[in-house]
């Protein structure tokens, strides 16, 4: 293990969508002595809703994009490190669309390692477990820090992209960074175009939920507030230069998951549609994060998902005007893709 890095002034980009936020939230509830400055351009997918009421002395909101060289070269210097978290981050838009995506994910990571290494600033990279493309249902394998990339859509491709050029800018440059590769987050903030968000606002509208292809997709659900938990840990304790898997053993297929929805929100299991499947749609994705618990000594502390799960839907019931704005222009764009 390195040494530990205590960092007092961190930067966030993309603190205002769904993960970055909840990492704003577990810095400035667990880490005192660490300021915040959130950059974030405000994308559909971004809410200065998500960070509202923080302390003013703990969190500042810069709002910009991080394709932008002068306003980094102006805003990096002080700062100890970078978490990396403001991307395009959505397969189906990606599918639709990908051009923000190169942009965001591809040339936004290149701008912020540039800056990284002009500064020489400590560098976190989040990314995801679709960079290794899928698993078969009955593979007894799951992804490890050594399984080759192999991105499927374009969404994981940029981001397969984006951990390359914070490989090279590591070896080449020396640039201080680490990656983490993390599954399917769930919980608070999280966007009503993905799955979970989107299955129980659908019921709390009086929708019918819609499920893709023959439902039997699996995905290794965590919960976000275990996520920042270990990205924090990689940060303050991970070696520069290793890549981290973030996953809390959570295999489920959507069926599942979309019946434990229903039977929590008092529907019957079968109140939902089929629609048309996602092009190249992922079969499997499953984490293997020995690597983070033996060296970090890291552990989720939400591993009861029904638990969870609960939680996630009351915050949803309770919290109509934060996700009603976007409910409609949401499902008018799945209505037109036949989904
Ligand atoms: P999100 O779409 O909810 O939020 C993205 C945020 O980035 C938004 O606030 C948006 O305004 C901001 N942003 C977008 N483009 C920007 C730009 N050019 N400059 C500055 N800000 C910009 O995404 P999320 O689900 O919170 O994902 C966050 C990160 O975690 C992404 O890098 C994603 O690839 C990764 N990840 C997500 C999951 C998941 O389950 N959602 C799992 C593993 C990894
Ligand atoms: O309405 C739906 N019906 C459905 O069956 C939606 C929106 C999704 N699905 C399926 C597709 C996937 O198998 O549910 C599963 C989860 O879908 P998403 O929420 O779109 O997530 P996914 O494509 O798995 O990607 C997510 O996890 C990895 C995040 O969006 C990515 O940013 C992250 O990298």
């Amino acid at each position: 293990m390195s040494d530990t890095f205590e960092p007092t002034n961190i930067i966030v980009t993309g603190g205002c969508g769904f993960i970055g936020s909840n990492f704003v939230h577990h810095v400035v509830n667990n880490h005192p002595g660490t300021h915040v400055t959130v950059l974030d351009k405000l994308t559909y997918a971004g809410n200065p809703e998500n960070i509202a009421g923080l302390p003013e002395d703990r969190v500042e909101l810069v709002v910009g994009d991080v394709c932008d060289e002068a306003l980094l070269d102006r805003l990096v210097p002080g700062h100890d490190a970078i978490v990396h978290f403001a991307a395009e981050s959505h397969n189906d838009n990606s599918i639709a669309d990908p051009e923000p995506f190169v942009r965001t994910n591809v040339y936004g990571t290149y701008r912020l390692l540039e800056a990284c290494r002009k500064f020489d600033v400590r560098c976190h990279h989040v990314s995801t477990d679709e960079v290794y493309g899928d698993l078969a249902l009955d593979d007894p394998a799951r992804f490890t820090e050594e399984t080759p990339y192999r991105p499927s859509s374009p969404y994981s491709s940029t981001k397969a992209s984006s951990d390359m050029l914070v490989r090279a800018w590591h070896r080449t440059y020396g640039v201080r960074a680490t990656i983490s590769n993390c599954s399917n987050n769930y919980g608070p903030y999280q966007h009503v175009e993905k799955f979970i968000p989107r299955q129980v606002t659908n019921v709390l509208c009086g929708t019918r939920p819609k499920l893709y292809g023959d439902g039997r997709n699996v995905r290794d659900w965590i919960h976000t507030e275990d996520h920042s938990s270990a990205v924090w840990a990689v940060l303050t304790r991970g070696r520069v230069g290793e890549t981290y898997l973030i996953g809390a053993d959570g295999e489920r297929s959507n069926i599942d998951v979309l019946r434990a929805i229903l039977t929590a929100m008092g529907r019957p299991e079968d109140a939902f549609d089929w629609v048309r499947d996602r092009p190249g749609h992922d079969r499997r994705y499953a984490i293997d994060p020995t690597k983070l618990r033996t060296e970090l000594g890291w552990r989720p502390r939400h591993t009861d998902f029904a638990e969870g799960l609960a939680a996630t839907i009351e915050w949803y019931r309770e919290n109509e005007a934060w996700w009603r704005p976007a409910k409609e222009a949401t499902e008018a764009k799945y209505a037109a893709q036949g989904q």
